[in-house]
């Protein structure tokens, strides 16, 4: 057993591997690229640099440090609220050279604040949460950074090793498995950095139902382009095959006809354009094509409450885990995570990360679309601000779980939400299938 860290030291550490990481997206590109917009999806990357320093002045150093703000000025220009992200680029916005000082030095205070905070005693100090918040919250921010590079024209700049192949018997795996019926615990009330909308913990009752073993892989989803699945509207949702008819989508995002090979696909991928890897997990789908594909296949998404029962739940204890293969931190054999890679690895990869009921890759590779809208646990309520999570509640975002290959593990366990519009592919976003296992042959 490797001794914990304390909260403050655990704090620390994570705030310290953001910061490398949100430095290591942006010293990599010129200032022109930092302030340029590469999609009206998203803030110019130099926007996130300095919203990621004022959240944490907010936070840190006025709010759990009780210190006097050193730029209150910024608040409104880096209010995600107060601005969409298409009008971003045009605010008066600081430079990268401004944005790196800033950060820094917020930074600087804030490292004081921790060394001296109580890490018991409140809601907001508990365990560090408020520091685990901020981490958190930097990561997240990253994960947005990287996938504007995905969608950044010109030569690459980032670069990571390829994900290890698949072990041998991920070709013997089934293709689905069962979870049984039962309650489970959903949510926690004891992780200590777990955000608002992950609690409280509650029982909830789950029918039998099959899943995908692993995610549903780009050969799979090409069978359902070729088999004419976009072309079919009985496979889709009405407000889905109505946005399919006015994007004219034909395929995942970032996805190329192969003009040398009939029926063959290419990738762009973080600025290089390379054959499509048929055995990872399809990637950069909207909720619409994954529930039209879902159709198409006899299937359909998982619910959130059954994703996270086949994520933590284990039948031998009754107890819900922190992680599918146990309360362990993620390590790079248990899941895909960390930006390690910039790519989902093959289906079947990681049998270390494999949850009790047979299901792997639940956490890592790529988000993944559940059925359900975004709403609040019973009994929530919303801890430090309603603009993090309930200002989403209502049913006009559709929930994510797992984590993709661009998630840190502070911001990714089995209770871990995300959630985005369901026409949103931008993310790095897949999906696996299930179907119910009551009244059926095999039930
Ligand atoms: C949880 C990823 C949906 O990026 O909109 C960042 C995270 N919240 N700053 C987002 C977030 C405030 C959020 N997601
Ligand atoms: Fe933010």
């Amino acid at each position: 057993m490797t001794p914990q860290p304390t909260p403050r030291e655990r704090a620390r550490l994570a705030l310290e591997a953001a910061r490398a990481r949100t430095l290591a997206l942006t010293d990599c590109l010129d200032d022109a690229e930092l302030g340029a917009q590469h999609s009206p999806l998203m803030s110019p990357l130099v926007w996130d640099l300095a919203h990621i320093g004022n959240q944490e002045e907010i936070w840190l150093v006025r709010e759990a440090g009780g210190r006097p703000a050193l730029r209150p000025d910024l608040d409104p220009l880096y209010d995600a609220f107060r601005h969409p992200r298409a009008e971003r680029p045009a605010l008066p916005l600081l430079g990268p050279d401004q944005a790196r000082r800033f950060v820094a030095e917020v930074r600087d205070q804030a490292m004081d604040v921790l060394a001296k905070a109580p890490t018991a005693g409140s809601p907001l100090f508990e365990g560090g949460f408020v520091f685990g918040m901020l981490a958190q919250h930097e990561q997240q921010h990253d994960e947005t950074m990287l996938a504007t590079h995905q969608l950044r024209q010109g030569p690459p700049v980032l670069d990571a090793p390829a994900p290890p192949p698949a072990p041998d018997e991920a070709a013997l795996l089934p293709s689905e498995v069962l979870v049984p019926a039962g309650p489970f615990t959903m949510g926690t009330d004891t992780d200590a950095w777990a955000l608002d909308n992950e609690r409280p913990a509650h029982t909830v009752r789950v029918a039998d139902f099959w899943l995908d073993t692993a995610p549903v892989s780009n050969a799979a989803y090409q069978q359902f382009i070729d088999d004419g699945g976009y072309q079919e509207p009985e496979w889709w949702a009405p407000e889905g095959w109505a946005h399919r008819q006015r994007e004219q989508l034909e395929a995942p995002l970032f996805w190329i006809r192969d003009q040398d090979r009939p029926g063959g696909w290419l990738r762009r991928r973080f600025g290089r354009t390379e054959p499509l890897p048929p055995d990872q997990p399809v990637v950069h789908v909207c909720w619409y094509e994954a529930d039209a594909y879902a159709r198409w296949a006899g299937r359909r998404l998982p619910t959130e409450a059954e994703w996270e029962k086949a994520a933590r739940h284990d039948p031998d204890t009754g107890r819900s885990l922190r992680h599918p293969w146990g309360d362990q931190d993620p390590g790079p054999e248990h899941a895909n995570l960390a930006q390690r890679h910039l790519e989902p690895a093959p289906v079947g990869s990681y049998p270390d990360g494999t949850a009790p009921c047979g299901a792997r890759q639940l956490l890592g590779d790529v988000w993944e679309w559940t059925s359900s809208d975004f709403d609040g646990y019973p009994g929530f309520t919303a801890f430090p601000y309603a603009e993090y999570s309930e200002v989403f509640f209502g049913g006009d975002y559709k929930v994510l779980r797992g984590g993709s290959f661009g998630t840190d593990p502070v911001a990714c366990r089995s209770t871990f939400r995300n959630w985005d519009y369901p026409i949103r592919r931008q993310i790095f976003a897949g999906f696996r299938t299930a179907r119910d296992a009551r009244f059926s042959e095999d039930g």
